[in-house]
């Protein structure tokens, strides 16, 4: 009786809450404003010829990204789109990139484009080099082009219901959502880069904690992932003895024990070390260093969870009032 009753406080509080969440016209709570809903995920072609950084620079200060498609099912989503576009330039951008590992194209939330639909012979990385990603308007082809040409484009966003749970640019694995940022910082400057960002919770993103050894491994690819080719790159995360000398915590205030120190650290050097880098020497292994050097950092944040809100809403109701379930509109 006592679960059913709670199954039901359940189902309501959901029903409820999708019922808030629902609206006559779904671009305008699921989407950032001009874009279109399509295929769970937001889109807007854009019609004015920008070259490719200006082009992301739109699509961000509008809430997403350049599109960056990985299947043949979201290519025809933008072509549907495109369809029925009008006076759409041929040659569209997409959001992957070749420039720091010349063939492998990634976005930049270091997702690696591994279904291209090249047109003909491409990508050629003709005529000295070509780095950006352009789609044909008519054939929903791929090419690779100079990325300085000026084009029409192509952004996309989370739309703001269960698709959406992490932030354009941010990686989504295990619940959380991760990104890396490559612009050296110190650890300080490093966390405050992690907390100007925010989850549609508003909770704030922290320097990366570990949890345990599949986390570690996940981080140490993703950074990989991120900067392909360049190397094992030495990289903050949120583990510090910053307060207590020796006591190390995360800036995230994870309580998880998992630590993946390379043998010998954290040593402190020079009663100078209370910051904690991954990659240093191998991959995915930790040593304490100087909390002023500046590198790269990983920044995380809990995923967008709508159904979260849900589980408090039924849980306070259930402390509220108890047996409840008549109380509560059935739909
Ligand atoms: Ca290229
Ligand atoms: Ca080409
Ligand atoms: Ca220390
Ligand atoms: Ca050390």
């Amino acid at each position: 009786m006592y679960s059913f009753v709670l199954g039901a406080v359940f189902l309501a509080a959901v029903q409820v809450s999708a019922s808030l969440i629902a609206s006559p016209d779904p671009n305008s709570y699921r989407c950032p404003h001009g874009y279109q809903f399509y295929s769970g995920k937001c889109y807007k072609v854009v019609t004015v010829a920008k070259d490719h950084a200006a082009a992301q620079a739109h699509c961000e200060s509008t809430g997403g990204t350049l599109a960056s498609p990985n299947s043949q099912e979201e290519i025809d989503s933008i072509m549907d789109l495109v369809g029925q576009t009008t006076a759409v330039p041929d040659l569209l951008w997409l959001g992957y990139k070749d420039e720091t590992y010349e063939g492998t194209f990634t976005d930049g939330s270091g997702k690696v484009l591994t279904h291209p639909t090249w047109s003909n012979g491409e990508p050629n990385n003709c005529c000295g080099g070509e780095h950006c990603l352009q789609l044909y308007r008519n054939s929903g082809l791929m090419n690779d082009l100079g990325c300085h040409r000026e084009i029409g484009f192509v952004c996309s966003a989370c739309s703001q219901d269960l698709s959406c749970r992490c932030p354009a640019l941010w990686h989504e694995h295990d619940g959380d959502c991760y990104r890396f940022f490559g612009l050296p910082r110190s650890f300080e400057d490093g966390e405050a880069n992690c907390q100007s960002y925010h989850n549609a919770h508003g909770q704030p993103a922290h320097l990366a904690s570990v949890s345990c050894q599949a986390e570690n491994d996940f981080i140490t690819n993703f950074i990989a992932q991120s900067w392909p080719g360049q190397g094992l790159r030495r990289t903050w995360i949120g583990f510090n003895d910053i307060d207590h000398e020796g006591n190390f915590e995360w800036t995230d205030h994870l309580a998880e024990e998992y630590t993946n120190w390379k043998s010998g650290e954290p040593n402190d050097s020079n009663n100078n070390e209370d910051c904690t880098e991954i990659n240093f020497e191998q991959p995915g292994i930790w040593n304490d260093l100087g909390c002023q050097t500046k590198q790269s950092s990983v920044c995380k944040m809990p995923v967008f969870d709508p159904y979260g809100a849900c589980h408090k809403l039924a849980d306070i109701i259930t402390h509220l009032i108890g047996q409840c379930s008549a109380a509560l509109p059935v739909q």
